[in-house]
């Protein structure tokens, strides 16, 4: 039977677990077919991935392919109605979108994959170059957490979801791991989140 969400992404992906814990959250049955970003079966304009099929859409941006199945199918549980909350929401997932992700990403997840995975020689001049910025991006994240509610352990959100798929890789890297375990508060947030439903589900094979 086809899923009611259909991923096309790379299977180890930040952004294609965004949107698997969402339909999780969600309810709806997901399946990821390993599409690469620069192949000509990606139907993303930009050459990211995942693309995404739902209720007969295809969608790509992952703002758009999260609130959809919230908002469609889930009477928008994981979007705080209040005006305020939602704006400290939508804040953390541009604040992951676009600082977070391509500082972690470039800086050190990527040199990670290629190394492990690529066999390529660690780049470990591009890691240290990047470094002393992750650790205040953690710092930062590790200071804020408490403060406005978007990085909630309660009442989880859509913000939780990405920033959880977004540090998740981070910590999956040597110095990444150390990096986060000097962060009092972001560890704790870490293995709170971990331990959903939809987190268990989703979890990469490679993960320890
Ligand atoms: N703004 C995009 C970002 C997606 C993204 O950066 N995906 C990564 C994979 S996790 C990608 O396509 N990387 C390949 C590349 O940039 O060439 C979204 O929100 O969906």
């Amino acid at each position: 039977m086809t899923a009611e969400v259909r991923i096309f992404g790379t299977v180890i992906s930040t952004y294609t677990r965004i949107i698997e814990i969402t339909a999780e959250e969600v309810g709806l049955s997901h399946e990821v077919t390993a599409t690469a970003a620069r192949s000509p079966q990606n139907h993303n304009p930009f050459g990211k991935v995942p693309v995404v099929e739902v209720d007969g859409l295809e969608l790509y941006e992952s703002v758009s392919v999260t609130q959809y199945p919230d908002n469609a199918h889930n009477a928008g549980t994981l979007q705080p109605n209040d005006p305020a909350a939602r704006a400290v929401m939508d804040r953390w997932i541009a604040v992951g979108n676009n600082y977070l992700f391509p500082l972690f990403e470039h800086g050190l997840i990527m040199p990670w994959i290629m190394h492990r995975h690529a066999g390529m020689p660690l780049d470990e001049e591009n890691i240290a170059r990047a470094l002393p910025n992750i650790s205040r991006a953690l710092a930062f994240c590790d200071a804020e957490i408490t403060k406005d509610g978007a990085w909630t352990i309660g009442a989880f959100d859509l913000a939780d979801i990405f920033l959880y798929c977004i540090l998740r890789g981070v910590q999956l890297t040597p110095q990444g791991s150390v990096g986060i375990s000097q962060c009092p508060q972001l560890s704790a947030w870490m293995a709170v989140t971990e331990q959903r439903p939809s987190t268990q589900a989703t979890r990469w094979e490679s993960e320890p």
